[in-house]
């Protein structure tokens, strides 16, 4: 079955960890070739921070499925030492509040080297995987730069001539990690995102799918970036394949994260229903939390009530099954028509 998946950080790569650990125990139909997992990654994370640029969603994909990752955090790598993020701070080298360990400083070292050596982003990520073997090919969404920054309140500006709030626009990492998006944020902009073109690779990973997956990754900053790269949201549209989603919101509260903040950003309510909306041009099923199995659906959704607490290795993979399983229903369902 060749799966392609649209991942965003944390939650995302939990989800396809489960996902590689569910396919280990589904032998692939007769005749059908092993599994196949490309992964399209979310590049507007990206930052570039004491000369290194960093690519947050790439990286948690690569080190979680390639057994590097912090397990607790999500993010960066395990068995970290902080040597170099001491002496940054002796030297009074800003910024602090981003922490860079120093095995993952590694990961960036290369990948500056290689960007600055002319290697698209695509290529960079084809290499650092080499050493990885995440056991899914990596793509990023984009190899054009893209960064989302979110606008918010500048409290120490004057308010504009008409009254209005002083604003600054802050890179997305700022938001997250520097103000746990307590500022509100009164716009999120992908910036670079129109004139982007998807990554080689990309578009072919959606039009040759068996099943396209939605993991529970944040539907604005994740999700909603990939699918605003100029041309993926048709070809999802367009793709013969089902698209099949996981609601990162359980009970009107996001998992973890701070997609609530993200979707009040948007004007959307932090519900499964209001997700699934977000995607209703292309959503063939959707998953969700038994207790929001009554929650209004958009039209012709297939809805699935699943646990979908990724708890553990073997709930994940429950899930992805689920996901899987809603998949195969609705492409019999597309077969008998
Ligand atoms: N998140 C934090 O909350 N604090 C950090 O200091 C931090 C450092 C960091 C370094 C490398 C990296 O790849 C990710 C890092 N993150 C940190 C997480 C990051 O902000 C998020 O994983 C994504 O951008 C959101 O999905």
């Amino acid at each position: 079955m060749r799966i392609t998946a649209l991942a965003g950080g944390v939650g995302g790569a939990r989800f396809l960890r489960g996902l590689l650990h569910h396919l280990d125990s589904r032998p692939p139909a007769a005749g059908d070739g092993p599994h196949e997992v490309i992964v399209i990654g979310n590049t507007a994370d990206d930052v570039t921070l004491h000369g290194l640029r960093i690519c947050p969603d790439l990286d948690t994909v690569m080190y979680t499925l390639g057994g590097g990752i912090h397990p607790e955090q999500g993010w960066g790598r395990a068995g970290e030492t902080f040597g170099v993020a001491a002496e940054l701070e002796a030297y009074g080298a800003e910024p602090q509040w981003f922490t860079l360990g120093d095995r993952d400083i590694a990961t960036h070292l290369v990948r500056t080297r290689m960007l600055g050596l002319g290697y698209p982003l695509s290529a960079v990520t084809e290499a650092l995987c080499a050493r990885w073997q995440p056991g899914v090919r990596l793509l990023p969404m984009s190899d054009d730069p893209i960064e989302t920054h979110v606008v918010i309140d500048d409290p120490d500006a004057d308010p504009a001539p008409d009254g209005s709030p002083a604003v600054k626009a802050v890179h997305f990492q700022e938001w997250w990690v520097r103000l746990h998006a307590a500022a509100p944020a009164r716009q999120i902009l992908a910036v670079g995102i129109d004139q982007a073109k998807p990554a080689p690779g990309v578009l072919d990973a959606i039009a040759g799918a068996d099943v396209v997956v939605l993991p529970p990754s944040n539907p604005v900053v994740s999700i909603g970036t990939i699918l605003a790269v100029p041309g993926i949201r048709d070809a999802i549209r367009a793709t013969r394949a089902p698209v099949v989603g996981v609601s990162p919101i359980i009970g009107g509260a996001p998992v973890r994260g701070m997609a609530d903040a993200c979707l009040t950003a948007i004007g959307v309510e932090t519900s499964a229903a209001a997700v699934a909306d977000l995607y209703a041009d292309f959503l063939g099923g959707w998953l969700v939390a038994p207790g929001d199995h009554g929650s209004v659906m958009p039209d012709d959704v297939a809805l699935r009530a699943v646990p979908l607490l990724m708890t553990d290795l073997e709930a994940t993979a429950a899930i992805a099954g689920a996901a899987l399983d809603l998949a195969q229903e609705l492409a019999g369902e597309s077969a008998g028509r």
